[in-house]
């Protein structure tokens, strides 16, 4: 007899249920041509580029200088997350918060069903089977993706667990969070495509109560790579609120002292602050065998232990980092990561088949072809052409970086000892300083706030606040995320210690006081040091500052007792200024805000005095 036709083409090894109903129930509105199961394979990666190179939308790179790598050029409209795209769709406006675009979840699916009424007509519909950390991790969770776009499948590759061994671990009924993206540009009989297809009406939309993630209309980074922000982010967070976890943007470091003595700390840095260069730190040689090791430069998902620790994995497998500003001064790791197996999008391209960007080198190379396809030499640089999109990107293997951790993988997540919070702050704020209690640090983390990078020297930008560096990924209201990082300290018997820092205080001349870059592994050391006991510091207003003898100065030839006192001086009325602008900024998230954040500003206004 013969077996009905499987309408979602599924390999007959796919025996979930759920998974097939809901591939056929997208197939049927969205039209695909064909539909593939992706095995994650290299072979299928390979026949992917093949297909992309030869339509236009990729170029190999030269083999000999950049091997198994590509440049991907988008389209000038397609560049970056569209903020004032995204939605959190719940049945109450005020669970979204005023920190998200809302729409009810009902007539949110009656406007996306519109539009992806045959949006994959005469394209191929790519299921992609994820896992958000090491595949059967108690820590992890798993996606499926559906995407018509096969740039999105070979960067899911490198950024998670992607593939058959995924639908193995999801068996006959195992839980997955459906991830629905189309580019939105269907092709009809006869009609050619365009290289970076994309449509100029986007929505990128979350359903928490359903746990879906619909988008449309873009094929870039966030919008489109759906395991990263869209669901690591906006909906794991509304699950580690339900289920007493924490969901964070924070990269995940290892500290190693030279005896062997090995601590982890997370840290939330909003854009421009340098995240996944803090993440791949080298510390000075002078400094004597401590060392830094990487599990993450992004995400953190972290639950607690038996033990009354948290446990924090890196959910996602690969580097989709910023490419402007990184070079081997400011990250050496990251250079060595980008060797080989590399997808670019956006940067330039040289004349001998590699790629450039501002920042790679001190020199730029005499022509380039630049991020829109046009020629450029240093002359269009002067005139203020960037040859890289500011936003353009690396998408990189993290098993690839020389500073991996060998427990990089490791399915039980590694102990957090601290939380670290750091803003481009011109003013005001200390290099360092470590939080009084959690409550205190759940605070200075709420109201984290960083510079916008103001052109002119001197000048100093606005203050935007960005909370835990949260602000544009928090899946609901702000102040309950608060209320949830409050319960979640008192819940664990060893919370991490919390502290602040500033990498980017600035003298009455513009110069920035601090060094940085490998040079906040003095920093750094302290902070480990006060966890286990081993730093000294002073009470201040703020909390524990450290005295210029209680960091390790070994080897230091740039930073004076003097300027280590101006970094770390607490400016009383600047501060009695930041409190006034924490009001206002509490003010706007006033209807779900903790009592808590009211007390704690009050009282640290009554500690502020001369
Ligand atoms: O990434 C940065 N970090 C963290 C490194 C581990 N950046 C780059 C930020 C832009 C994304 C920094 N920039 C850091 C920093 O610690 N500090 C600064 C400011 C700074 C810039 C240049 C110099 C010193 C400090 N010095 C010279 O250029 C010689
Ligand atoms: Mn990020």
């Amino acid at each position: 007899m013969n077996q009905p036709m499987d309408p979602t083409h599924a390999p007959a090894h796919v025996k979930h249920a759920r998974l097939k109903a809901w591939v056929a129930e997208v197939a049927a509105l969205t039209e695909p041509k064909d539909i593939v199961w992706c095995d994650g394979s290299k072979e299928e990666a390979d026949r992917l580029f093949a297909l992309m190179v030869e339509g236009g939308s990729m170029i190999k790179l030269n083999e000999a200088k950049r091997p198994n790598s590509y440049l991907c050029l988008s389209d000038p409209s397609d560049v970056a997350r569209v903020e004032d795209r995204t939605f959190v769709c719940t049945d109450d406006p005020e669970e979204a918060g005023p920190n998200n675009n809302w729409e009810s979840p009902e007539k949110m699916k009656e406007t996306l069903r519109g539009l992806f009424k045959g949006c994959m007509r005469g394209r191929t519909l790519y299921v992609v089977p994820f896992s958000m950390g090491p595949i059967g991790s108690p820590i992890a969770h798993i996606g499926v993706e559906l995407s018509d776009s096969p740039y999105v499948v070979v960067n899911m590759r490198i950024m998670t667990r992607m593939g058959k061994a995924v639908l193995e671990q999801l068996g006959n009924d195992g839980e997955f969070v459906p991830c629905l993206h189309s580019v939105g540009h269907p092709l009809d009989a006869g009609q050619k495509d365009v290289k970076w297809p994309c449509n100029p009406t986007k929505y990128i939309c979350h359903f928490p109560k359903t746990r879906e993630i619909w988008s449309f209309g873009s094929g870039y980074g966030g919008n489109a790579l759906l395991g990263k922000k869209c669901f690591a982010l906006r909906i794991a967070s509304t699950m580690a609120r339900d289920e007493g976890w924490l969901a964070e943007h924070m990269l995940i470091l290892g500290v190693e002292s030279p005896e062997g003595k090995k601590s982890y700390v997370a840290a939330a840095f909003p854009s421009a602050c340098g995240k996944t260069n803090f993440a791949m730190l080298i510390p000075p040689a002078s400094m004597g065998g401590w060392k830094v090791t990487t599990v993450g430069d992004d995400i953190a998902w972290i639950k607690p232990g038996k033990d009354g620790r948290l446990y924090a994995i890196n959910p996602e497998a690969g580097f989709f980092g910023v490419a402007p500003g990184t070079s081997e001064k400011t990250n050496f790791n990251a250079m060595a990561t980008l060797k080989e197996n590399i997808i670019f999008t956006n940067v330039a391209l040289t004349d001998d088949g590699d790629v450039w960007w501002e920042g790679m080198t001190k020199e730029a190379p005499a022509h380039l072809i630049d991020w829109q396809g046009k020629d450029w030499t240093p002359a269009d640089g002067k005139a203020g052409r960037k040859a890289a999109h500011p936003n353009s990107r690396f998408t990189a293997p993290a098993s690839q970086c020389p500073s991996i951790d060998p427990d990089w993988e490791n399915p039980a997540g590694v102990p957090i000892s601290a939380f670290i919070f750091g803003g481009r702050r011109s003013t005001t704020v200390p290099l360092v300083f470590e939080a009084f209690n959690w409550n205190f640090g759940v605070y200075m983390a709420a109201t984290l706030g960083s510079e916008t990078t103001a052109a002119a020297v001197g000048a100093q930008g606005i203050v935007r606040r960005d909370p835990m560096a949260m602000l544009p990924f928090c899946g609901y209201h702000m102040g309950d995320y608060f209320n949830h990082w409050l319960k979640i300290g008192h819940q664990v018997e060893h919370a991490p210690r919390i502290f602040t820092v500033n990498w980017f205080r600035q003298d009455e001349q513009g110069n920035f006081m601090w060094p940085g870059f490998g040079e906040n592994m003095r920093v750094l050391k302290w902070v480990v040091g006060r966890c286990s006991g081993q730093a000294d510091a002073k009470q201040t207003a703020l909390g524990w500052i450290p005295n210029f003898e209680d960091l390790d100065w070994s080897g230091n030839e740039e930073v004076t007792k003097a300027q280590f006192e101006a970094l770390t001086a607490v400016d009383t009325t600047a501060w009695k200024e930041e409190l006034k602008l924490h009001a206002d900024w509490f003010e706007k998230l006033k209807s779900r805000l903790p009592k808590v954040m009211h007390l704690k500003r009050e009282l640290f206004d009554l500690t502020l005095v001369d």
